[in-house]
């Protein structure tokens, strides 16, 4: 299918039946316009073309004077939650807000007193029943000041204008409502048109624009039966402008200002050859920004799954004067400005106080969830392509695999091998012995990963949809008919996700009785924004009806969400709660982070996509998403040899790692682009293996504090303020750096290394803090050790990470200044959630005044595993060492062999990962 076609097949002409003369011609039009590489825009509403973005952006500073009744104050009996009323002076409507406390977190939560309907507040993104906690409150004439632990964390609540001061250890880092340009516009009946104003009615009811009651945009009309409700809030952060966050934008990492440009917009969208540099909409929609400063770092998260903009006002001096203000402790210019537009819901907001930017993390976790522990073989190396044609291929481009020697883990199959694009279903031409064909790649250990789209084909006597229009499991229009929309399978309906029985439904379909599969097949959820080829801007129409009642204008950033919540559940049943399910999703908001990694979507074949991958997952890594990657060699078009190359080497240190192509571009496996670019590839796809170790901890240590393993430098380094811009480096945990060559032709980078010791990973050179040109030819990966971290590695690469399950470790040890290093190792049984149970080894490994030591820092574990230590490589030792000990239970006390004088090599030392032991360095 081509993507002509399906630009044109959501006109009147149907799917399959546009006659090739006029894919031909668009084609022709496309390259005699130079206007294939470019995003339709007229596809997608700028903020002026939406009518409650237009109407928020006018709003001035000082617009509004909403009043809180510091009077009305009401403390919970436990003092989580303190209740004001608010009224706004211009009419008199009452709202009501709530300030509640969680461990270093308040919530600020503001709605109408009565609204005239219920008004949507978000489900399912929160993690359930979160945990609050007691503030002291006291009460002044003007103020309330309330506090979580020990002055750590206050928010001061003002009562005339409404504003709401927050500070962290006594700096004040964030302000809510600090410009008065909160608007909430309460629901109302609609007007009559001959209606004259009420007297004492607000001026906001007497405006009447014609976008509040229904509204146009490319063909389509928005019933809007409930009438203007946006809401929108300023929040200020007064120690930085340098923000983050608000994936998912194909955008530079740190926020830049849109008083010039439209503001962010987060609304999920299938954005077809989406743009560089800018805020457009993308598939996901995560409403959270971080303001980090070397003094203090906050989080706010704007709790609202409608459509949301967001301003940000980082420009009073631009990066540059605010870095300098910086260096030179000036207060100047130093605010970062943020104001949220929705279009309905609630406002619910979110402070997380920090102070360091590790604790925002941890207490975003704490609130939304982290990413649980993947499957080892997912954070190995997967090959997909749209599609593997039949059995055959799929058997053949996984024995090529073992043929040219490069390993993976998963094959992958995009929506053509199903019958007719009937989810759950297979092509039985094509792919006549489905389970047969799982089992032979699973038995090297390999998965296979099935595409399942939400959108279901109408036609009668498939069983989904069958089951689903009997059932009542379809997204209805208005008058509560089933809506219909197109998509890859022509007309199709909509499961209603956000119903807790279609949930139910949908997972009960991966039972292997239903769908011919086996336990080694894993799942890749697309198109979920959800996609609509011929809904405005692709998605689906906001006025649809969810269950509940709840519009989709409500809702529809969460549609993703609640998709892959259930596949999840489907995974889970399936292995009757065994094994860690994976999932692949492209939509996303807040919490999805709970259910499946995700990848950037549909790229293209430039250096610019390969460059916009380490910003894109770098935002997303901050914002929960932790298992993050793009397609390797991107989507649309056709890379060449160097690209191909550059992107594995790139890809090779992301947390996912997948090659991925569209249908119409020429096959890309591994092998294609010569014996010497397949050695390259070999090479770059053999260290990531080596180094699944070292992920698999840092996922570990993800799932238990929300730290990412992909992490930009300011992570880490939060005072260095050289580190707030970059993106074109990034950090793997606390111990490695790495630099990929991005550019085409590039015959050096400049590395950007941090205070401290830094050591080459593969030539172990040794290079100081500050910036460095290196040379770098066709094999080189820039990756620098921190003096001081301890990274675990297997060296014995073989055809998948199953295999390597048991292998020994090599653990390369660099030591700092002081001579010290640490650093952890964990292993399970790779697959199934029993660690959860207990069933893991962690170690903590330290160096220090010459001895490196393990502990086993859960010994009462029953998990066995015979891996042991096969070799250390130690970096940084002042003097070489006369001799080498080790003691354990396993080896006793034993005299080791070593070599090298630089870095030092120790052979065998043969300790288990089980044991506690100590290596002494004379
Ligand atoms: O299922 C086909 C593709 C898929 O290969 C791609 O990765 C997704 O992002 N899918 C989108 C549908 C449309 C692509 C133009």
């Amino acid at each position: 299918m081509s993507e002509s076609t399906r630009k044109t097949g959501t006109g009147l002409l149907g799917w399959t039946c546009v006659p090739h003369a006029l894919v031909l011609y668009l084609s022709i039009l496309c390259v005699l316009f130079n206007s294939c590489d470019t995003v339709d825009r007229s596809k997608f509403r700028t903020c002026e073309q939406s009518g409650f973005c237009k109407r928020q952006r006018a709003v001035k500073e000082g617009y509004s004077k909403y009043k809180v009744d510091l009077s009305s104050g009401q403390v919970s009996s436990s003092s989580d939650k303190v209740t004001f009323s608010v009224v706004n002076p211009d009419g008199g409507h009452k709202f009501v807000l709530d300030v509640i406390a969680y461990d270093g977190v308040f919530r600020v939560k503001m709605n109408e007193e009565s609204p005239l309907l219920p008004r949507y507040e978000v489900e399912h993104a929160l993690l359930p029943d979160l945990k609050t906690t007691p503030m002291q409150v006291s009460k002044g004439s003007d103020s309330w000041t309330l506090t979580i632990g020990k002055d750590d964390a206050i928010a001061q609540v003002f009562g005339d204008p409404l504003r709401i001061d927050f500070f962290s250890q006594r700096k004040k880092v964030a302000v809510f409502n600090g410009r008065s340009t909160l608007k909430f516009e309460h629901l109302r009946q609609k007007p009559d048109v001959n209606d004259e104003p009420k007297e004492g009615e607000d001026s906001e009811n007497q405006v009447q624009e014609p976008s509040m009651w229904e509204e146009s945009f490319g063909g389509n009309t928005d019933s809007k039966p409930r009438g203007p409700e946006s809401i929108a809030a300023d929040i200020d952060f007064p120690l930085t402008q340098s923000l983050y966050g608000l994936p998912e934008h194909a955008d530079t990492l740190m926020l830049k200002d849109t008083t010039n440009s439209d503001p962010v917009r987060l609304y999920n969208l299938d954005v077809f050859e989406y743009e560089l540099d800018n805020v457009m909409a993308l598939y996901g929609a995560i409403p959270y920004v971080i303001a980090h400063s070397p003094e203090s770092t906050v989080g706010v998260l704007w709790l609202n799954a409608a459509e949301t903009w967001i301003d940000v006002g980082v420009s009073k001096g631009g990066l540059v004067d605010s870095i300098v203000n910086l260096v030179g402790g000036s207060e100047e210019n130093k605010e970062g400005r943020t104001r949220w537009m929705s279009e309905s819901g609630i406002i619910d907001t979110f402070f997380f106080m920090g102070p360091t930017p590790a604790d925002v993390i941890r207490q975003y976790g704490k609130l939304t969830g982290t990413t649980p522990l993947p499957q080892m073989w997912s954070i190995g190396s997967h090959q997909c392509r749209w599609n593997y044609n039949d059995e055959d291929d799929l058997l053949t481009v996984d024995a090529n695999f073992d043929k040219y020697d490069i390993p993976y883990d998963s094959i992958w199959l995009d929506i053509e091998y199903t019958d007719g694009k009937k989810y759950f279903t297979w092509d039985h031409h094509k792919f006549p012995h489905p389970v047969e064909m799982i089992q032979n790649i699973s038995s090297k250990g390999r998965k296979l990963v099935t595409i399942l789209d939400p959108h279901i084909k109408r036609e009668s006597g498939y069983f989904l949809h069958e089951d689903a229009t009997n059932q009542d499991l379809y997204v209805k229009d208005k008058n509560g008919k089933i809506y219909e929309g197109w998509c890859w399978p022509g007309s199709s309906s909509y499961l209603d996700f956000f119903d807790p029985k279609v949930r139910q439904y949908w997972a009960s379909l991966f039972a292997l009785d239903k769908f011919p599969s086996t336990l080694d097949t894993y799942i890749w959820n697309d198109m979920n924004e959800p996609s609509v080829f011929n809904g405005p801007e692709v998605t689906m129409p906001k006025d649809m009806m969810h269950y509940g009642n709840w519009e989709h204008r409500d809702v529809h950033n969460l549609y993703g969400l609640m998709h892959i919540m259930s596949t999840y559940e489907g995974l889970i049943q399936r292995s009757e709660n065994r094994l860690r399910p994976f999932i692949l999703t492209r939509s996303h908001y807040v919490g999805a982070q709970r259910y499946a990694a995700v990848w950037t979507g549909d790229n293209k074949a430039d250096w610019g996509h390969l460059r916009a991958s380490i910003p894109m997952c770098l935002s997303l890594s901050i914002s929960g998403m932790s298992h993050c990657g793009a397609d390797i060699g991107g989507f649309f078009h056709n890379p060449d040899a160097e690209l191909v190359l550059r992107w594995y080497q790139t890809a090779a240190f992301q947390p996912f790692m997948r090659n991925h192509a569209h249908i119409e571009t020429k096959r890309r496996e591994p092998w294609l682009f010569g014996d010497q670019i397949t050695a390259l590839i070999r090479s770059a796809v053999q260290k990531r293996y080596a180094l699944l170790p070292y992920w698999y901890t840092l996922f570990y240590e993800n799932e238990k504090t929300g730290m990412p393993p992909m992490r930009p430098l300011w992570l880490q380094y939060p005072n260095d303020i050289n580190t707030f811009p970059i993106q074109d480096q990034h950090m793997i945990g606390d111990g490695l750096l790495v630099h990929p060559v991005t550019d085409q032709g590039a015959t050096n980078v400049q590395v950007y290394l941090p205070k401290g010791n830094w050591y080459d990973f593969y030539s172990h050179k040794k290079y100081e803090g500050g910036t460095h040109t290196l040379n770098v030819g066709e094999d080189s990966i820039p990756v620098f050790q921190r003096g001081g971290s301890i990274i675990p590695t297997k060296q014995r690469i073989r055809r998948s990470a199953f295999l390597m399950r048991r292998d020994p470790y090599t653990l390369y040890v660099a030591l700092d200044e002081n001579g010290e290093a640490s650093g952890s190792l964990y292993s399970d049984d790779n697959e199934s959630f029993e660690y959860r149970e207990g069933h893991y080894v962690l170690n903590s490994i330290k160096f220090k005044n010459g001895r490196l030591s393990s502990k086993v820092v859960n010994p009462n574990s029953p998990f066995r595993t015979p891996e042991w230590v096969e070799r250390i490589v130690i970096v940084g030792l002042n003097k070489k060492p006369s001799s080498i000990e080790a003691r354990s239970k396993s080896v006793g006390q034993t005299s080791l062999e070593f070599e090298g004088d630089y870095p030092i090599v120790i052979r065998k030392p043969g300790v288990l990962i089980t044991e506690d032991w100590e290596i002494e360095i004379a």
